[in-house]
């Protein structure tokens, strides 16, 4: 069944200049309202190309909707350009399409997109061309997620993990995975109606065995969401330390653009200052922050209330010191509990000895049980090692889940979540013998979160808010 019977249009491609621009219409009526703005330069009608090819047009407002051909209609020429007609059977929507496209300039694309309104569309709302591709069967739920994550893509490794998902793979593992719960409730559902009979249709062994698998799987699936969520939305990583240690400075040579004031006076810094790198297909917010001290400076102090919030919201923080300071008292306190999440980075190793320094990053990473490194700003010494280090702690555990697949949606973590929860519950009434109808009910419950990533069970608001984060003309 349609879920809509109306036909809308949009302009699909950015507002602003462009070579083309692409108005879409689509719905039951989309042939008849573009057959009233288009006259093909064959003269032929519209109604009579074959779907999928594409015919040029000069593309007219005709103020007066005719009746019959519209290849006759009068009416003022907007622009020429190429016309494809998409049927239903095969298009993006599984409605009829016609997309125009014609030169990319907001003024033509805004009077075409008038054009059709006048001829009987009506304008879509965000997101609602992948909105009917999904009503309509088309995708499913986790594969509408991915056209937005492809779109918004601003790596290479996110846009793999979105391809991956849009080709259904994601879908087909969690699939399978919920029939496998489906029958599994059914069995112990069976178990349940003839429990008078004493039948047992499956038995509570082999019942743990399954759900322990089942929640393996899950949990597997829910540990790529870490690195699914930094390929997804990039990596915030934070330089901090003591002032005048470099930070700045290194923020800077990352950047290869004196991005960050530098100076030799400590507390230079005094605000969070942000910029991205894209760095081996992986994207990164640098974050430099002001240095870390006691200060009666009020100024400075919101300085460093701002560097620790910065730095509690870190994937990664590169904690900075000042080589010839740690000289005299080598004492270094870790920011981090989680030594994967923090990089000691000892600098101006220019200014010390080449045996002193090698003796002071090798205490300082024993005491610490930290990684240590040395770099100098100054000659670019361990710059580029630094900037793998970062790359490689971010994307681990990537390298080998690149391969199978990786959750990026918190929305599917969110489920998966719920289905492994339901499942433990499942798991533990199983293993204490309770009741069949409790271990009933928790399947059902993982069951359906499962299913909640495709689609097969979901709620309007959840679409709702899904599309609306969708542009219009998507
Ligand atoms: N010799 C040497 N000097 C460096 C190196 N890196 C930075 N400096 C100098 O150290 C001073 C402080 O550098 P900044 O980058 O401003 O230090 P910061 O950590 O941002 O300091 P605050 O913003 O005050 O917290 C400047 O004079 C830099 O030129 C290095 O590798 N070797
Ligand atoms: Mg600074």
């Amino acid at each position: 069944m349609r879920f809509d019977e109306d036909t809308i249009c949009a302009i699909a491609t950015p507002i602003g200049e462009g070579g083309i621009g692409i108005v879409r219409v689509s719905g039951p009526d989309a042939l008849a309202i573009a057959n009233k703005i288009v006259r093909l330069r064959s003269a032929r009608p519209l109604e009579s190309v074959a779907s999928h090819t594409l015919h040029l047009a000069d593309i007219v407002f005709s103020d007066s909707a005719p009746t019959g051909s519209g290849s006759e209609c009068d009416g003022q020429i907007i622009d020429e350009g190429l016309v494809v007609y998409m049927s239903g059977a095969r298009s993006f929507t599984a409605e009829d399409v016609v997309e125009l496209q014609c030169h990319g300039s907001g003024v033509v694309l805004r009077r075409i997109c008038e054009a059709c309104l006048a001829a009987g569309a009506r304008l879509a709302m965000p997101g609602e061309f992948t909105k009917r591709a999904f009503m309509n069967g088309r995708l499913d739920l986790s594969q509408a997620e991915a056209v937005l994550d492809t779109i918004r893509a601003k790596s290479e490794a996110g846009l793999r993990v979105a391809q991956r998902h849009l080709r259904g793979e994601l879908s087909q593992h969690v699939d399978a995975l919920r029939r496998r719960l489906l029958s599994m409730l059914a069995q112990v559902e069976a178990g349940i109606d003839f429990v008078e009979e004493d039948i047992t249709f499956i038995g509570r062994t082999e019942l743990v065995t399954s759900l322990q698998e089942a929640l393996d799987q899950i949990q597997k699936m829910l540990v790529t969401a870490k690195v699914g969520r930094l390929l997804r939305d990039g990596a915030r990583v934070v330089i901090l330390g003591r002032p005048n240690v470099g930070k700045s400075s290194l923020l800077n040579a990352f950047l290869k653009e004196p991005r960050a004031i530098v100076t030799n006076i400590p507390g230079t810094t005094r605000d969070v200052l942000e910029e991205q790198v894209a760095w081996d297909g992986f994207r990164l917010t640098l974050v430099d922050t002001a240095g870390l001290r006691d200060s009666e400076d009020v100024v400075e102090q919101e300085g460093i209330r701002r560097t620790r919030a910065a730095a509690s919201e870190a994937d990664l923080l590169v904690h900075v010191m000042d080589a010839t300071e740690l000289l005299g008292q080598p004492a270094v306190t870790p920011l981090r509990e989680d030594p994967g999440q923090e990089i000691l980075v000892v600098n101006k190793i220019d200014l010390i000895d080449g045996s002193a320094a090698e003796r002071l990053v090798e205490t300082i990473g024993r005491v610490t049980g930290r990684e240590t490194m040395s770099i100098s700003v100054r000659t670019g010494f361990g710059l580029e090692r630094l900037q793998e280090k970062m790359v490689s702690r971010l994307s681990k555990g990537s390298a080998e889940s690149t391969d199978g697949l990786i959750v990026s949606n918190v929305r599917h973590r969110s489920a998966l979540e719920r289905a492994a929860g339901a499942l433990s519950e499942a798991l533990t009434s199983t293993e204490v013998n309770a009741e069949a109808e409790c271990v009933a009910v928790d399947l059902r419950d993982a069951a359906d979160a499962l299913g909640e990533i495709s689609g097969a069970i979901t709620t309007d608001e959840v679409l709702s808010k899904i599309f609306s984060e969708f542009c219009i003309g998507k």
